[in-house]
């Protein structure tokens, strides 16, 4: 018999079992992690393509109201002549009123995309608010008639909703707001931090007219900074 013939009768030795044992770990680990990356990259760019579609939508508002929406029911109220339009609460202010901004039919409305609207990953009412019937309607804000007067807000792929702020609002110290999270946990979205977070680093400017972001995968208010994601063009990725 062979030495070869001999060697293959022994089968492997331990440690040339030891070395099959670590590739198949590794390659184990390469496919997690590339899954894992995949899926989040995934939900990135639909958080990113939501955003977007708002910052569409937002643009029309604007080019018609010549002002970006208003961040809070209240300046909402004043900017449209609606009496009565009081918040329920401070849960998801921002991105409640911007909502209800885009769905009026009024100056050429809606604006809001209808399947972004139509879709209930991405509508949600997590704090289940609403409000006046009779300020929803017709002399009112006027939305589409068989909608409901409900203070929705629209989601990241994470389940939490999107922060919207109305810049001109901020400077003035104006739109103080919490966000209930899809856990249930409230984060409140602190003015003064978050006028020194949207400034530039080196510039010191805001970002245009408006901010949206969301807290991105880890859930934590980063304040666009981050894993956030942002409608504005993110400050670590500025040269
Ligand atoms: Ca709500
Ligand atoms: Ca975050």
């Amino acid at each position: 018999m062979t030495a070869r013939g001999r060697n293959a009768r022994h089968g492997f030795t331990l440690v040339e079992l030891l070395i099959v044992i670590g590739i198949i770990v590794l390659l184990m680990s390469v496919l997690f992690f590339s899954f894992r990356g995949a899926f989040s990259s995934r939900d990135e760019a639909r958080a990113t393509a939501t955003i977007e579609t708002l910052r569409g939508n937002l643009e029309s508002f604007e080019a018609r109201w010549g002002v970006s929406p208003p961040g809070n029911l209240k300046d909402l109220s004043a900017l449209t002549r609606t009496m009565n339009l009081m918040p329920p609460n401070d849960l998801n202010e921002g991105i409640e009123t911007l909502v209800l901004a885009l769905r009026m039919q009024r100056e050429g409305g809606p604006y809001l995309d209808g399947e972004l609207f139509a879709d209930d990953g991405r509508r949600s009412n997590l704090d289940a608010d609403n409000v006046l019937p009779e300020v929803a309607g017709p002399g009112g804000l006027d939305l589409p008639e068989d909608s409901s007067p409900e203070l929705f807000e629209v989601l990241d792929p994470w389940g939490n909703p999107l922060v919207y702020v109305n810049i001109a609002e901020l400077r003035q110290g104006v739109g103080q707001q919490s966000v209930q999270l899809a856990s249930g946990e409230v984060v409140v979205i602190d003015l003064t931090t978050a006028q020194e977070k949207l400034r530039h680093p080196v510039t010191g400017q805001f970002p245009a007219g408006y901010a949206i972001w969301s807290f991105g995968e880890d859930g934590v208010n980063d304040y666009g900074r981050g894993d956030d994601i942002t409608s504005w063009a993110k400050y670590e990725d500025v040269k």
